[in-house]
């Protein structure tokens, strides 16, 4: 008898994501989903599977009437850092604005600061609870970004604990180089020697060690003009990088307009963007990553224009921006919730931000996002009744019954010294 599945998944309600099957959350009801070689290899209703005896399967797994979906995307985190900024927030609830606070030499900085401090060891456990809490509420795939080092030592020595946490949950993480995050104290009102710094020493190193799969910049006015982003776009399109921004989150700088002219993968937050970036990323394909944790906790009032992303066809990602001073979240769900509060994004439009679309931020469409035959059986089985349910808690990290995933082959282990 042949083996054509390892695994069957029976007794399912399988919200596909996929767009090409005409159902809210490309639902298939009464479904079964074959696994084989870590990819899917049937997908259907049950009453169809085939019922030919020679067709083998490994493991016979009842979903009890549950949903499946796509594994969750966190596509834009700053995971890895030491420390916290609760005394920040404190000063915030005072009146203290976050650029003020930037500018006094607190905020990113302080983070620095700290993480430059942190043995590898202390860096692995203290983001080690982060990553954990988001693989118990299903999330297989984050993207974790460098950006607390600013100086070459610091920032291989983040990105190594971010590959290392993979190999530890067997998620996926894609690592992304911010070197541009801010200005380094030692660089102070050197922004373009400090820039130098970055395109000429560390995206080369960064690129040779094969340590990011793409380089990020903040362009804001504490932080990177657009013309200093130009520059290090430049220096990763040399190393044959993706490049993706932090633009338009607390003024508008055009930003998005230049992440386009490099067919960014992402443009991220985009609060104050004005309808001529978004053509712009609509004729790039950039996606827009909605940030509505961040939103929330710098108690921002301008929305991103949703209607306007819609307008134009730009697809719309959601993340978590887990990092201690503008999102200190981890949790999908609450950011799913937020989507729907905040943004007026429906459920499904929430799921598919952090499913389909979170996987098209981060160049991984083909893989990972949809239930779809040949992509990888990466997924989250949840004893729920309808996937609305995945948005409608606040406060609590919705658990999958269980997480299936492909055999996760870019975290390989990179060594570091304890
Ligand atoms: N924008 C953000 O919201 C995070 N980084 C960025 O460029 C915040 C990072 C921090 O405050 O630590
Ligand atoms: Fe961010």
């Amino acid at each position: 008898m042949t083996k054509y599945f390892d695994t069957l998944f029976i007794n399912a309600n399988l919200a596909t994501m996929n767009p090409n099957i005409d159902a809210p959350y490309g639902a298939i009801e009464n479904g079964a989903l074959g696994v084989k070689d870590g990819k899917i290899a049937w997908i259907g209703k049950e009453t169809n599977f085939p019922q030919d005896k020679d067709i083998g399967v490994g493991e016979v797994f009842d979903c009890e009437g549950g949903w499946i979906t796509p594994g969750l995307v966190d596509c834009h985190t700053h995971l890895v850092f030491s420390g916290n900024r609760a005394k920040e927030f404190e000063m915030r609830l005072q009146g203290a604005s976050y650029e003020d606070i930037a500018r006094n030499g607190g905020g990113i900085i302080s983070t620095v600061k700290a993480t430059r401090a942190a043995t590898p060891r202390l860096l692995h456990l203290e983001s080690t609870v982060r990553l954990g809490d988001m693989f118990d509420a299903g999330v297989t795939t984050v993207e974790i970004k460098s950006g607390y080092g600013l100086d070459l030592e610091t920032e291989v020595k983040m990105l190594r604990v971010a590959k290392q946490l993979g190999k530890k949950y067997d998620m996926r993480i894609q690592t992304t180089f911010l070197g541009a995050h801010a200005i380094p104290p030692e660089y102070k009102d050197r922004a373009d020697d400090y820039i130098d710094l970055v395109c000429n020493e560390m995206i080369p190193k960064i690129a040779e060690l094969g340590l990011a799969d793409a380089v990020d910049g903040f362009c804001e006015n504490i932080a990177f003009s657009p013309a200093q982003i130009r520059r290090v776009f430049e220096a990763a399109k040399k190393y044959g990088l993706p490049v993706k921004l932090h633009a338009e989150q607390l003024s508008n700088q055009g930003g998005a307009k230049l992440a386009a002219e490099f067919c960014a993968l992402s443009a991220d937050h985009l609060e104050y963007i004005d309808e001529d970036g978004i053509k712009a990323m609509a004729a790039a394909g950039t996606v827009a990553v909605l940030l509505p944790g961040a939103y929330y906790y710098l108690k921002e009032t301008q929305k991103p224009p949703v209607e306007l992303f819609k307008k134009h066809g730009v697809p719309m990602a959601l993340a978590t921006d887990c990092n201690p001073g503008s999102s200190p979240i981890v949790s999908p769900h609450l950011i799913l919730n937020m989507a729907c509060t905040l943004f007026d994004f429906t459920p499904e439009e929430a799921l598919a931000g952090m499913t389909r679309i979170g996987a098209t931020a981060l160049g991984l469409g083909s893989k990972i996002g949809t239930l779809e035959l040949g992509k990888s059986a990466d997924m989250a089985i949840w004893s729920i009744e309808h996937p609305s349910e995945l948005s409608y808690w606040v406060g609590m990290n919705y658990a999958p019954t269980k997480v299936f995933k492909d055999v996760i082959q870019n975290n390989e282990v990179i060594p570091y010294d304890y």
